[in-house]
């Protein structure tokens, strides 16, 4: 297997980054060979781009997987707009001659040539295929004796037929790498729904992007959890600034932890909040880590 290049896409650089700290003391301490990608650009978001104009779209996701290609690295996505569209370019790439040709003719001005010799991976499938949930459990250092809501996110299991991650109404294994750190993952109606940020409608559609969250929001209260964890920094916005915006709106205070998955295996590997961008001055948070505190004492 190919080394992995690290492709953090906007909202982790510029919203987030203790989550692209979580995930590279995550993959230090589990020894992935992964490195920066210098260079790259927005994925562009799938949801977007794709939508508007789709040569556009191939021809920028492409001058991205070229820098991995140079590289002779495989790509780590650490969300799902970014995976959605580089490993769906990158298929088309792969599957598609004249395609292909149409973008190294753009490419080509800049000197480039996409070859389609790498893959495209999402941390959570990556981990899923490459380590399983047993590997993963045997480098825990602190057992997470809490209950999770698990929210997948559209782009992580579709278009199911080229993800090839089995089920895809009742998808498993980003549960599996949960319940690897000890925790339960506690089921819930609409679980498979959108978080409704992607394809614009957070930007386009505030009002009802934030309708779709409150909605898998309430849902996810009443299953009585004690954090939320995705695998999208795009989902993780939605979910938990969202909560702010809707209890300006309706006036409803989920107090709902948001962890992306790196900072949740962040903490069962050892590492404290504060290395991970989990701000325990937030009351909510604290909360939360005294309670794993607690789990760890009994
Ligand atoms: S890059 Fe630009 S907007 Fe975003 S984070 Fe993920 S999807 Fe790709
Ligand atoms: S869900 Fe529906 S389109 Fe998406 S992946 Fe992330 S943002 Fe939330
Ligand atoms: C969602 C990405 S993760 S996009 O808004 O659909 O492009």
């Amino acid at each position: 297997m190919k080394g992995l290049s690290l492709f953090l896409g906007c909202l982790v650089p510029n919203r987030y980054p203790g989550i692209e700290l979580a995930t590279k003391l995550c993959l230090a301490k589990l020894d992935i060979d992964c490195t920066d990608l210098p260079g790259a650009s927005c994925c562009p978001a799938p949801g977007v781009f794709r939508s508007f104009d789709r040569t556009t779209w191939l021809t920028l996701a492409s001058r991205n997987i070229v820098l991995s290609e140079q590289m002779e690295r495989d790509m780590l996505t650490i969300c799902n707009g970014c995976f959605s569209t580089l490993a769906d370019a990158n298929h088309s790439i792969k599957e598609d001659d004249s395609a292909k040709e149409k973008v190294n003719e753009h490419l080509e001005k800049i000197g480039k040539e996409v070859k389609g010799n790498i893959d495209v991976r999402h941390i959570i499938e990556f981990l899923y295929e490459e380590y399983g949930p047993e590997k993963i459990a045997s480098y825990v250092e602190r057992q997470l004796d809490i209950r999770v809501a698990v929210h997948y996110g559209c782009h992580l299991i579709k278009p199911t037929k080229d993800r090839g991650l089995g089920n895809f109404e009742r998808p498993t294994f980003f549960d599996e790498l949960v319940t690897a750190l000890g925790a339960t993952s506690v089921d819930y109606p609409d679980k498979m729904e959108c978080c409704g940020a992607g394809g614009g409608v957070r930007s386009a559609l505030k009002d009802d992007s934030l309708k779709m969250a409150d909605h898998k929001l309430s849902r996810i209260k009443e299953a009585e959890v004690d954090c939320i964890v995705n695998a999208c920094p795009f989902c993780h916005m939605q979910l938990d600034a969202g909560q702010d915006e809707i209890k300006q709106r309706t006036g409803v205070d989920y107090n709902i932890p948001v962890l992306h998955y790196t900072q949740l295996l962040g903490l069962a590997l050892g590492f404290p909040p504060e290395m991970l961008g989990i701000d325990t001055d937030i009351e909510k948070n604290k909360k939360f880590m005294n309670l794993l505190d607690a789990g760890m004492e009994s």
